[in-house]
């Protein structure tokens, strides 16, 4: 491992990760298996790792079967358990099922589970033909040091190095998973040193408001809420009104809208500078909306994909759309299904105006909405799609027009499994939701329940729904309570 030498700073843990990956990549080569089954999750970072895998798999010559979901189930497990693979390889998901994975999959030569998701570290017992490759096990943080893209990455990387090709594969992955915060940390600055080194990606100061690539300028600054810029945000003609006072116009010669990466240098220093201006008198600090930005050197420079930000977003609509096959494809290189991202991204905006336009109607039929002094349920039964559930919890926390700490409750049915995914949000960052959802959830004997801090979620089954949302109710609303005695 002669490239971890250069590396400065390299914990221990690291090594012992890396080690752990290194021995499960040649555990899986000395197999040499005819056919894989390969398991991974349905938003960006899972779709990410599946292309990294895929593209690892067939320079290999191994065939395989590809299943992206949103969790891994019973009849999902059977199905693998039967089929022809003699090797199954989870990517992004897995540790949270360890006991029926070792269970159901006991037959198989080998199971591979290349992971960044919390596990139970307490007797953490494995049989022989089971490797977990988790950064958790080595005291890692899997919520900001590496995701599951990066997991496959290394375990990819160490099957056979020419996959360093595949690193920024990784990077985009790691940023649907909101793990770049100005820079990355840990294992996933070592593998963005594998992508520039390779010669797939490019970091460079930029603007860091979405839609350098993909919106004309005056939309992107009408439409950037984060920051908040004061006088511009909100209002196009605000917004043009700005960019006049800097000289920047508004059109490229040929008549199209400017875009950000369309700008001239000069231009583009003007437009920041006359941002940081904007943004001195706010409580924002200036210096945000500046920062490294990635690019995709295969990508043209027009296209929005060239933006790993955007290319992030593209594969979590085509998860979230049921299209993960078009978004395997286009990081695989496929030229043809490449032209047909743009209707995806569309597809998707389309998707959320549907949804918000549904709950405006309904937001006083309290079949589907109840509201509390602290919070808000929105139980869409079938008229929201389950996996759009969170981004429709993300979306009302966002733009309910509320001073208050609102909690907000959503859920959607899964019809084929007797299921109701929950999500959590809330318009503050004040209380802990992960434990919230615990609350609500082991009272009432529900299990899959998970998330953090910010973000959390749960599967109920459909026949504990009253159950669940009176429960919900009642400890919603205590927390108020509690909030106030703090
Ligand atoms: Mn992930």
């Amino acid at each position: 491992m002669n490239f971890l030498n250069a590396m400065v700073n390299l914990s221990n843990n690291f090594e012992t990760f890396l080690k752990d990956a290194e021995n499960a990549a040649l555990t899986f080569k000395s197999l040499k298996p005819h056919r894989v089954r390969l398991v991974s999750h349905l938003d960006a970072d899972g779709i990410s790792s599946s292309a990294i895998l895929v593209k690892m798999l067939n320079k290999e010559g191994i065939l395989y079967n590809l299943s992206i979901v949103q969790k891994i189930n019973t009849t999902l497990l059977n199905v693998v358990k039967k089929d022809s693979s003699e090797v199954v390889i989870f990517s992004d998901l897995g540790s949270g099922n360890l006991e029926e994975i070792k269970e159901t999959l006991k037959d198989k030569k080998a199971v591979f589970i290349l992971d960044h998701h919390e596990i139970e570290l307490d007797n953490l017992e494995l049989p022989s033909n089971i490797f977990l490759v988790n950064p958790h096990k080595q005291g890692i943080d899997g919520n900001s040091e590496i995701s599951g893209s990066g997991v496959s990455y290394w375990f990819s990387y160490f099957v056979n190095d020419s996959n360093k090709e595949l690193a920024y594969l990784a990077i985009i992955g790691a940023i649907g998973d909101i793990q770049e915060n100005n820079g990355f940390i840990g294992l996933n600055e070592i593998i963005k040193q594998h992508a520039i080194q390779s010669g797939k990606l490019i970091e460079k100061p930029g603007l860091k408001i979405y839609g350098s690539h993909s919106r004309p300028l005056h939309k992107l600054l009408e439409y950037s809420t984060d920051p908040y810029i004061p006088g511009v945000s909100g209002s196009e003609s605000n917004a043009i009104q700005f960019l006049k006072r800097l000289n920047i116009p508004l059109q490229n010669k040929d008549g199209s809208w400017k875009k950000f990466v369309d700008l001239s240098e000069d231009e583009k220093k003007r437009l920041i500078s006359g941002l940081v201006m904007l943004l001195a008198n706010t409580r924002d600090d200036p210096e945000q909306i500046i920062g490294p930005v990635y690019e995709i050197t295969e990508e043209p420079l027009s296209s929005q994909l060239r933006d790993a930000r955007e290319f992030a977003t593209f594969l979590n609509a085509c998860g979230r759309l049921g299209k993960a096959s078009i978004g395997i494809a286009v990081c695989l290189n496929n030229e043809r299904l490449k032209k047909r991202s743009n209707q995806v991204l569309l597809d998707y905006k389309k998707e959320i105006i549907r949804m918000m336009r549904w709950f405006r109607a309904n937001q006083d039929n309290p079949e589907y909405v109840i509201r509390g002094n602290n919070y808000l349920i929105v139980n869409g039964k079938e008229n929201i799609r389950h996996t759009m559930i969170g981004t429709f919890a993300s979306i009302l926390s966002k733009s309910l027009n509320t001073e208050d700490d609102l909690m907000i409750l959503t859920l959607a049915q899964i019809p084929e499994e007797n299921l109701i995914k929950a999500s959590l949000r809330s318009t503050k960052e004040n209380s802990n939701l992960k434990e919230i959802i615990q609350q609500i959830s082991e009272r009432l004997g529900i299990n899959e329940f998970g998330g953090h801090k910010n973000a959390a979620g749960a599967f109920v089954p459909i026949e504990k729904e009253e159950q669940f949302l009176e429960h919900a109710q009642r400890v919603l609303s205590l927390m108020a309570i509690e909030e106030k005695i703090d």
